[in-house]
């Protein structure tokens, strides 16, 4: 089976973006071995790392931030991140080449559950005039990201990566610590019977929202002659994977409560990456307004309401909202 490596040349990555993302993997099968732990991560700590020894009574997504941080500063690649669990832009290395972006531990309601949960992660170019601590060089459009993951932590530790060219999908040999290739250049079906919401927010959606919803609910019996089903993990992270396995649409939507007039996820930390990796898995990334990765952003947290997966449903779900106009 292809190793990550092999892949990764075969796409033209650069020997230190590979170097980097190999480096953020390391960081990752931590995390995989604490969140294997479970109720014991507390209790045990582990027995892979010094370097945050007595700090295993913390929460897994406060652990999981930590591994990360201290992983990427040390490994001279990086010249600063940002982190969902962090307020301000983390300055790292002066003459790093790569800023990272990421979700620690997303879905972390789950952690409590022993259920799916999830890093994701995006790169980009730092720019040369920037200083480390200077979150100004965050404000680029994902379609400047060079590479975009996630790894969740499921039944099998997975990979999917994408560097712009294709999306592809490995699991952890945790026999031997590697991640090898088990799915090259994933392809969305273009079309899909399941669809991904929180339907407990309905109420608070824009008409438009409803209406789609509710054709989706709808079935044979509504406007568009099929029956859907309907799945939600809670956590983008595992309602993704399913849609990048098996083709479907994920959406959570601007509602007109004032802490979500802008969606929930976050653009840095969700929304990117994972339209990066559905993107390139011939899916669509949709605010609803604009393609996800051409945002602009203007704030390392901000939010933006997320509509993505299989193309011909993302397309169908937009044409409800330009009826609107
Ligand atoms: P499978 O193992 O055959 O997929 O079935 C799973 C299941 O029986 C339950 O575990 C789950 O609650 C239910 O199906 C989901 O059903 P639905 O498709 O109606 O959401
Ligand atoms: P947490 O990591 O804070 O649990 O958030 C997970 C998440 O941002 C995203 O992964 C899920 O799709 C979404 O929240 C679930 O939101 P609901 O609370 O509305 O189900």
């Amino acid at each position: 089976m292809k190793r990550l490596n092999s892949q990764l040349q075969q796409d033209g990555a650069q020997l230190e973006l590979i170097l980097l993302i190999r480096t953020l993997l390391a960081a990752c099968k931590e995390i995989s071995f604490r969140v294997s732990q479970g109720a014991l991560a507390g209790v045990l700590g582990s027995t892979l790392s010094e370097n945050v020894q007595g700090e295993t009574q913390k929460k897994l997504d406060v652990i999981s931030n930590q591994i990360i941080k201290d992983t990427l500063c040390e490994s001279g690649y990086v010249k600063a991140m940002s982190s969902e669990e962090e307020e301000h832009v983390v300055p790292c290395d002066p003459n790093g080449k790569y800023l990272v972006s990421f979700d620690p531990l997303d879905g972390s309601s789950n952690t409590e559950i022993n259920s799916l949960i999830g890093t994701i992660f995006s790169i980009f170019h730092a720019p040369q005039w920037m200083e480390p601590d200077d979150p100004s060089a965050f404000i680029q459009p994902g379609t400047q990201m060079v590479a975009a993951a996630y790894v969740l932590y499921g039944p099998s530790t997975m990979l999917a990566l994408t560097t712009g060219r294709g999306t592809h999908l490995y699991t952890l040999d945790k026999t031997h610590g590697g991640f090898l290739l088990t799915q090259a250049n994933i392809k969305l079906p273009v079309q899909t019977s399941e669809f991904a919401i929180n339907a407990a927010n309905q109420r608070h959606w824009s008409a438009p929202m409803q209406d789609y919803v509710a054709g989706l609910m709808a079935g044979k019996d509504g406007p568009r002659n099929k029956d859907f089903n309907m799945r939600w993990v809670a956590a983008m992270v595992g309602d993704i994977h399913r849609v990048l396995c098996r083709g479907g649409i994920f959406m959570y939507p601007a509602d007109s409560r004032e802490r979500a007039e802008h969606g929930k996820l976050r653009l840095l930390y969700e929304a990117n990456p994972m339209a990066f990796l559905i993107e390139q898995a011939g899916g669509k990334a949709s605010t609803g307004e604009k393609r996800i990765m051409e945002v602009v952003p203007t704030d390392i947290h901000q939010r933006v309401p997320v509509i993505m997966g299989s193309a011909e449903e993302v397309a169908y779900c937009l044409s409800c909202f330009s009826d609107d106009v």
